[in-house]
This record gives structure tokens, sequence and C-alpha cells, in this order.
């Protein structure tokens, strides 16, 4: 016997600073997008944002993603991590030069603190270069009690400049 699909909303953080981010973000997000079980309901604008954490590094490119999906948070992590393995990423040090990261921020009715995938993201709500893409589309989204509009107003943003204004950055070759 065959169950309804159940389809939830979740948001992805991508980013990178190596090779060709903008076109392996680009790609990524139409990978997910062409998945039966995947669809691309909103992307932000493109943003140029200053090394976090690690600062002696190029700049990254940043963006977010809203999505809707079948796939339980885990698997949508997966999905992530096969596509960041396919555009040949390679992990080394924490926080270091990325050809593309995948972060899934938010899964629709989840919080977990523990295990594989802890949700929300567990840095999401102090990082301006996770919380100016994602007030693009979501700035009432609640985070860990208040909405992302809010935790943006106090994050740091200085040097977060827009590369691309146009939300449909991501369906051009890039
Ligand atoms: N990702 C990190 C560490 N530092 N800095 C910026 N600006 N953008 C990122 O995506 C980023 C970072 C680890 O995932
Ligand atoms: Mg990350
Ligand atoms: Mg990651």
């Amino acid at each position: 016997m065959s169950s309804e699909a159940i389809w939830r909303q979740a948001t992805l953080g991508l980013g990178g600073n190596l090779g060709d981010p903008r076109r392996s973000m680009a790609e990524a997000l139409r990978q997910l997008d062409a998945r039966a079980d995947c669809a691309v309901l909103a992307v932000s604008r493109l943003y140029r944002t200053p090394p976090w954490g690690k600062t002696d590094q190029a700049w990254f490119y940043n963006a977010c993603a809203k999505v809707e999906t079948t796939l339980e948070p885990e698997a949508l992590l997966d999905a992530g991590l096969d596509i960041e393995r396919s555009m040949k990423r390679v992990r080394d040090e924490r926080w270091g030069p990325r050809t593309l990261d995948i972060d899934v921020l938010t899964f629709e009715g989840v919080s977990q603190a523990a295990g594989r995938l802890e949700l929300p993201h567990p840095r999401m709500t102090e990082r301006g270069f996770v919380l100016m893409p994602l007030a693009d589309f979501a700035p009432d989204l609640m985070v860990c009690g208040r909405p992302v509009g809010a935790w943006l107003e106090e994050a740091d943003v200085a040097g977060i400049e827009v590369a691309d204004g146009d939300g449909n950055w991501w369906r051009a070759e890039g």
C-alpha cells in the first residue's frame, strides 16, 4: 500500500570560496530542484561575504534557499553532501576554504539538538552571511523563538555585499 508523501519545507544555506562558487551553488540548486522528492521554492539574492571564523581566506559567496521535500532531514542533508562530493569538495580544516557547502538550516516541525544534524543549525542566529540571504524570502520564519528579521537586526553584517540582486541567478549558467 502506498501512503501519500508528506511535503515539508526546509531552508538551506549555501556557500563557497574556492573555484567558481557561484556556478557550484547554482548547479547544486538545479540538481536539488531536478529531484522528484525536492522542489526549490525560493532562492535569495547572491551575496559576497567576508570570511567568518577563520578570517585569513578568500571572501565567500553565500545564498539561502527554501525547498519543499518528502525527504527526512538527514536524507536532505545527505542529498546536499552527495552534491558537495560531486562538485569535488575537499573537506580539510574546520571553517576553511571550500568549493561548496550546503547546510540544512531549518526543517519544518523539527527541532533536534543531538545526532549528526542539529536543527535549527546551531550557529545560524549569529551569522550575518546566513541571516541576510535568509531574510530575503523568510524574514518572519521563527528560529529559536524569534523571527529571522529580528536576529538579523543584531547580527554583524559588516562588509556583506549583494553580488547578484536577481533571485533567478541560479537558473542561468553562472
Ligand atoms: N562558512 C564557514 C566558515 N566561514 N564565512 C562566510 N563568509 N561564509 C561561509 O559560508 C562560511 C564562512 C563554514 O561553513
Ligand atoms: Mg557551513
Ligand atoms: Mg556544511
